[in-house]
């Protein structure tokens, strides 16, 4: 092999924390077992034309009933850290009332394997299965739905609390807006501006809502998990300045001030204008809610933005698989430092970042995915670089794991570092697995 470059050249701090990420829906299956209720992308996925081949997460990588062999994967590979979702609909089916022991018994399982190893669990409570019948009753559009999901979050931090040392609050809740408000691609599948920020804003008092509980129930720290975009300005123009600009509103400040200053960027709600359902929602004491303290802040970079002086977004670097990602690994070092610069020095962790490949499982059971390998080298010696230049930052997480259902894309995008077959379920560590356990064993390129 000539993956390793001279051991040591990029050394990473002492306890820097190496893992893996995955989430509940994109890998579990077992969509009727134990008493889970269905989400709504259950119901998004199979509905006809949602999903690419019309693939849903009713079987997925099957982790539910394999979580053992796939523990075992992520010892072979020396994680310390594996971060995972918790499906709300196992937790409480209908997205209230009293808690289904089985399907928190199944994440208690998966945690204790996890110590049992030796690798630290970190938790995220939505990675998007919102309960069905909460959409029924009006979806994260209804305010009710935030305290919904500060009571399911207290379920979970008294049935775990003890034993999980990071939760992470809402996954991206920008994707959340921006797919399944705006765009409509993701779940709920709605295509309705005015209503897509008033959800950020529900996001946002559900996140904080939930830090509440987790000061009065919790143990472990807590913090949020955003995917943020450095934007660009595609030329030098004041119009591209200044388009770059409003674009960062809506693309990070959006979700980062109202949590870490208990305010929202004044020129997003300029833009948005005083009839906006957000402008609207937001209630006295909100933003004290939203902005009660966190103890880190998770950093999810995929993709850069370059927009140009009438505010158009303008392609600037090869696309991966994944026709939304330009691949620049600098904009990892951008984000990080800019957040850090920003926001103070809150301790940072990258809870994804990675690649999908089309990969293809060889006659010698070998998969090489050498454009995963250059991928991470060059992103992880992006994050090097941030380290030095004094961002707090404590871990990072490859997305993903395991291939997994992608969405909209279906299973049509690997995103892991082990390849699954969806056809035995058979798992094979990718050439990118074996470089990253050589990553992790050296602490460093
Ligand atoms: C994340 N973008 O979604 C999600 O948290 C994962 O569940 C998902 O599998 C992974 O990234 C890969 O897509 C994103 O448009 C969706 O920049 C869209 C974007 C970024 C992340």
């Amino acid at each position: 092999r000539t993956d390793a470059p001279p051991a040591g050249a990029l050394r990473f701090p002492p306890g820097f924390g190496w893992g893996a990420a995955t989430s509940a829906y994109q890998i579990e299956g077992a969509a009727k077992e134990d008493g889970r209720g269905e989400s709504i992308w259950d119901t998004f996925s199979r509905t006809p034309g949602r999903t690419r081949n019309g693939d849903t997460g009713d079987v997925a990588a099957d982790h539910y009933h394999r979580y053992a062999e796939d523990l075992d994967l992520m010892r072979d590979l020396g994680l310390h850290s594996y971060r995972f979702s918790i499906s709300w609909p196992r937790v409480q089916a209908d997205g209230t009332g009293a808690p289904n022991q089985r399907g928190l018994d199944f994440y208690r399982r998966l945690v204790d394997g996890l110590h049992e190893r030796g690798i630290a669990p970190m938790a995220t409570l939505f990675h998007w299965d919102l309960p069905q019948a909460l959409q029924d009753a009006g979806g994260w559009e209804s305010r009710d739905v935030a305290h919904r999901f500060a009571d399911y979050a207290e379920i979970v931090f008294r049935a775990l609390g003890d034993r999980v040392p990071v939760w992470l609050t809402v996954n991206e809740p920008k994707t959340v807006v921006q797919n399944g408000y705006l765009v409509g691609h993701h779940a709920p599948g709605r295509q309705d501006p005015d209503a897509a920020y008033l959800v950020a804003h529900h996001l946002h008092l559900a996140h904080g809502l939930a830090v509440a509980a987790h000061r009065a129930t919790g143990a472990g720290r807590i913090g949020p998990a955003l995917n943020l975009h450095p934007c660009y300005p595609a030329d030098d123009s004041p119009e591209a300045a200044r388009a770059a600009r409003l674009h960062d509103g809506y693309e990070n400040r959006l979700y980062l001030d109202p949590i870490l200053t208990g305010r929202y960027p004044q020129d997003v709600l300029d833009d948005l204008g005083p009839d906006s359902r957000l402008v609207r929602g937001i209630r006295d004491g909100d933003l004290a809610t939203i902005s009660a303290p966190v103890d880190l802040l998770a950093v999810q970079y995929y993709t850069p933005y370059y927009l140009d002086g009438d505010g158009t977004s303008i392609p600037r670097w090869p696309t991966s698989q994944a026709p939304w990602q330009q691949i620049h690994p600098d904009g990892m070092y951008d984000i990080l430092t800019r957040v850090t610069r920003d926001y103070g020095p809150i301790p940072l962790t990258v809870t994804e970042n990675g690649l999908p490949t089309p990969d293809t499982l060889g006659a010698d059971g070998t998969v090489d995915d050498a454009r995963r390998v250059a991928f991470l080298r060059d992103h992880f010696a992006a994050a090097h670089r941030a380290v030095a230049a004094g961002v707090p930052l404590e871990s990072y997480h490859v997305w993903s794991l395991l291939d997994n259902f992608e969405w909209d894309a279906g299973y049509d995008e690997r995103w892991g570092l082990v390849y699954v077959d969806y056809q035995t379920q058979q798992r094979v560590l990718k050439r990118s697995a074996h470089w990253y356990r050589q990553v992790i064993a050296a602490n460093g390129l």
